[in-house]
């Protein structure tokens, strides 16, 4: 058992109806997580959220690409980039965070992705690699401790996310059961890899549940 310290952050990562069944860029069994973060969420004091917040003409939409499709993939300056369909734009019903996310503790949204021509998986920078998006700062300034990473998707920004935690020299865990996967081309095993890699536990919420 992992016993959750009054200095934990729960990380919910883009609980959002177009990663959600139905949605534009529909995470299989998206839905299913959700009573099992409301579960997890109470244990913990700290929760922050993120949320994925495009403008329409996003340059990871395929839309902006002639002859492009998505899940295909292009290069940008920063490197290579898979192209989605259009999600999450900004003030659109497939952005909002799920009401049956039931966190009323949740202290922080974090947006991302609202520069039109960098995408963000991450919630603490954007892909440039340069641009941060202030979440380190917020868990550094308030003195917060280890993160437990949970949400969608497991192989994009969930990973991402963790692995900039990570890389940020904070305690990072994923509660794999807790998030589900786009798995686009081998993109889940290479998370995990990576994640591993980078010494980021991976746990299942029984061992915080009991
Ligand atoms: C995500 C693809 C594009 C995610 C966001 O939340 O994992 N994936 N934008
Ligand atoms: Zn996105």
């Amino acid at each position: 058992m992992i016993e959750i310290r009054p200095d934990d952050v729960l990380l919910v990562v883009d609980v959002q109806y177009d990663f959600l069944p139905g949605g534009n860029l529909a995470v299989a069994g998206g839905d299913e997580i959700v009573p099992l973060i409301n579960q997890l969420a109470r244990r913990f004091t700290h929760v922050v959220l993120t949320q994925d917040w495009h403008p329409s003409d996003h340059v990871s939409f395929a839309s902006q690409h002639p002859g492009k499709a998505p899940f295909d993939t292009i290069d940008l300056d920063y490197g290579t980039q898979v192209l989605w369909p259009d999600h999450c734009v900004w003030n659109s019903h497939g952005a909002e965070i799920s009401a049956d996310l039931d966190i009323p503790h949740a202290q922080l949204v974090i947006r991302k992705g609202y520069n039109r021509a960098i995408d963000s998986y991450s919630g603490f920078q954007e892909a440039d690699r340069q641009t941060l998006t202030g979440l380190a700062g917020y868990l550094g300034e308030r003195d917060l401790g280890r993160i437990f990473v949970v949400g969608l998707a497991t192989d994009f920004c969930v990973a991402w996310t963790a692995l900039d935690g990570a890389a940020g020299g904070f305690d990072v865990t994923v509660i794999e059961d807790a998030t589900r996967a786009i798995d686009s081309d081998g993109s889940l095993a290479r998370a995990w890899a990576d994640m591993e890699e980078a010494g980021i536990e991976r746990i299942q919420s029984r061992e915080i549940l009991g």
